[in-house]
């Protein structure tokens, strides 16, 4: 029986907007308000698929790599918090159809393969804060990044020395 992996598919965050997102979360944020995710943990997550078998991952993989699609651009221009999951978010006012036609079918996919279904519907965000269970003020908007988005990943998440670690896995450009 092989080891089965904690994954899920995202979409990664440039570098670059990564490091311009932890400076604007230390100007809008008080120090206290919950545990910042590290800048390289900034992701956007399509499907959480769970506890996955090695033998269900490639079938998953498999299945991924027949999607065929464009890329789209995101827009981060929106922020908020969930009191019950404590998280801080930062997420998109008008979610492109692609990007929802994208995480509709990796989670309907995952739904067929029997991974673990969350029960949510889709939110498309981007965790900035963890832990955050008091009512933290959130910036006025007017703020504003742009992801172009021409693949996606699979990601599996590991919890070692204390830290939470993802690593890509397997990667698929966006192209019809
Ligand atoms: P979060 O940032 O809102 O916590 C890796 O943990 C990624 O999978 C994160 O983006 C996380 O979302 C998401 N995730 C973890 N557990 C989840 C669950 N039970 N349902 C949906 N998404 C989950």
């Amino acid at each position: 029986m092989s080891e089965s992996k904690r994954l899920f598919f995202a979409i990664a965050i440039p570098p670059k907007i990564q490091k311009q997102l932890v400076q604007w979360r230390a100007d809008h944020f008080p120090a206290d308000a919950g545990v910042p995710v590290a800048a390289a943990n900034m992701h956007l997550t399509l499907a959480f698929l769970g506890e996955v078998s090695a033998e269900k991952q490639r079938a998953l993989a498999a299945m991924a790599g027949r999607i065929r699609q464009p890329g789209f651009t995101l827009h981060l221009d929106d922020a908020g918090q969930w009191l019950r999951s404590r998280v801080v978010w930062l997420g998109t006012r008008q979610p492109p159809r692609g990007l929802l036609q994208l995480a509709n079918m990796l989670r309907a996919q995952a739904a067929r393969s029997g991974c673990y279904q969350s029960p949510q519907p889709f939110h498309p965000h981007l965790t900035l804060l963890r832990n955050a269970g008091q009512a933290v003020p959130i910036p006025a908007p007017g703020f504003h990044w742009e992801v172009p988005v021409t693949e996606f990943a699979l990601y599996e998440s590991r919890f070692t020395g204390g830290r939470t670690r993802y690593t890509s896995l397997q990667r698929w450009t966006l192209s019809e």
